[in-house]
């Protein structure tokens, strides 16, 4: 019998730089909170406290040390020479907008770090990884390279595995990584589709005219290319568009309006333009390859308008499979979802419903991850592995008790807890985050 396959979940530890800088585009939370005052210890803490949930449900759960803030080089590349302290007093009065950015936090969202094909599904048998250029946002083109330093550090070890180049940052080939694609597999794990999200109209015209609020963060092309260097069949692929309604509304990102584990997929009705007809495809495509039929759960603006979809962020939770039977699931929701009438009846309605696998659900504050537009589903990256890849991996990343104890421990010694524009002019605590980033690094 073939070895059924795992899910492993890497989050972001979220930096010591923690804050609001309104700069996520078309990120409704990001928004509006800018230029509040974060608290990155609390913001850690709770980071942490997710891992250590999902690490007790039984799911190999790993974690990505904080990239280096502020990041004197990119500041040095937009002109920004010279003594340090000199650059942040600069860079404050001349753009701020900069300033923020180079102390950006915003790599713990790990969904948006790269999108992968697992050996199985690849017409070489390789495990394929293309990190995300994120050339959308002022703020996060930075991490494209970084995170590729990092994925290669974490997966060179897999014999058979490639971690790509990202694609070219270049506004026709944006991408936004994981967040945008749904690997559809049967219980097995083996056998599965791919589904890719991206912004409306410009597969027909590359210079679409149409009068946004919010530019998409993902095209069609870039979807493209990323399935080939991920080396999938053509014929498991499908790329789906979003609808302009639902970027308007703050869908910024497809895991803000769908979710999908497994067999299951629950969307939005405004989630996918030509909505039922697309789904069709989905599921006759999903019926194809596994000779299963895929659980599709439809909800309509009538359970759950999209602004109530954007504010609790019901498609932001995390599904995972309980440990010892696959087909079962719960559901990690934000705590956003408990106060919101419609997402509460949602979720009656699934767990009395024999028809698909959700069992329970718990909830998790991520306050202030939330308040910069990341729910829990957006602080985790999915990679489907073998449980020998998974031992390849070792123990460098792994979430384990000693190493949450340690995390902890650093951050609520080195952390603040209160952050705002003004402070990321200090000399003292730019040094000191650094400083406090390669310690977490250096943890073993
Ligand atoms: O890219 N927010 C992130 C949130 C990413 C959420 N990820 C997923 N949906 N998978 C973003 O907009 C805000 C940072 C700030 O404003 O300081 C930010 O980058």
């Amino acid at each position: 019998m073939t070895e059924s396959l795992l899910e492993i979940n890497i989050d972001g530890m979220i930096g010591p730089t923690h804050h609001f800088g309104g700069l996520g585009v078309g990120n409704l939370a990001s928004l509006s909170n800018q230029n509040q005052v974060s608290n990155p210890r609390e913001a850690a803490i709770e980071g942490i406290a997710k891992m250590e949930l999902l690490a007790g449900l039984g799911i190999d759960q790993f974690y990505l040390p904080p990239l280096e803030r502020p990041n004197w080089r990119w500041l040095e590349s937009v002109g920004f020479a010279g003594e340090h302290g000199d650059v942040l007093r600069r860079c404050l009065d001349e753009a701020p907008s900069l300033l923020s950015a180079a102390y950006s936090s915003a790599f713990m969202w790990t969904a948006n770090a790269a999108t992968m094909a697992p050996s199985c599904d690849t017409v070489d048998g390789k495990l394929h990884i293309v990190p995300a250029n994120l050339c959308s946002n002022l703020h996060r083109g930075q991490e494209a390279t970084e995170r590729r330093d990092q994925l290669r550090t974490m997966f060179g070890p897999i014999p058979n595995s490639q971690v790509h180049e990202p694609l070219p940052s270049v506004v026709s080939l944006r991408d936004e990584g994981a967040a945008n694609h749904m690997r559809l597999c049967d219980l097995s794990g083996r056998k599965a589709i791919h589904v890719f999200a991206h912004g409306p109209g410009e597969s027909r015209d590359p210079n679409p005219v149409r009068r946004i609020k919010f530019l998409s963060r993902q095209t069609e092309l870039a979807s493209r290319r990323i399935a080939s260097c991920l080396q999938l069949r053509k014929e498991d692929c499908l790329f789906v568009e979003q609808t302009e309604c639902a970027i308007d509304a703050g869908v910024f990102h497809n895991d803000v309006i769908a979710m999908s584990h497994g067999n299951l997929m629950i969307y939005h009705e405004y989630a996918f333009a030509g909505s039922e007809n697309t789904v069709e495809l989905i599921r006759e495509k999903f019926f194809v390859k596994t000779d299963q039929s895929l659980i599709a759960l439809c909800i309509s603006e009538s359970e759950l308008t999209l602004h109530e979809a954007v504010r609790t962020y019901l498609f932001n939770s995390q599904l995972v499979s309980l440990e010892t039977q696959k087909q079962r699931m719960e559901l990690i929701c934000p705590s956003q979802c408990e106060d919101s009438k419609p997402v509460q009846a949602l979720l009656k309605k699934w767990i009395n419903d024999d028809s698909n696998p959700i069992e329970g659900v718990r909830f998790l504050s991520l306050d202030q991850s939330m308040r910069n537009g990341g729910g829990p589903a957006c602080l985790r990256l999915r990679v489907t592995l073998s449980r020998e890849q998974i031992k390849s991996l070792g123990t460098r990343f792994l979430v384990t008790d000693a190493r949450i104890a340690d995390l902890i421990s650093i951050v609520k010694r080195e952390y603040p807890d209160s952050l705002c524009l003004g402070d990321l002019a200090s000399l003292e605590f730019a040094e000191h985050a650094i400083k406090t980033a390669q310690a977490i690094e250096s943890i073993s």
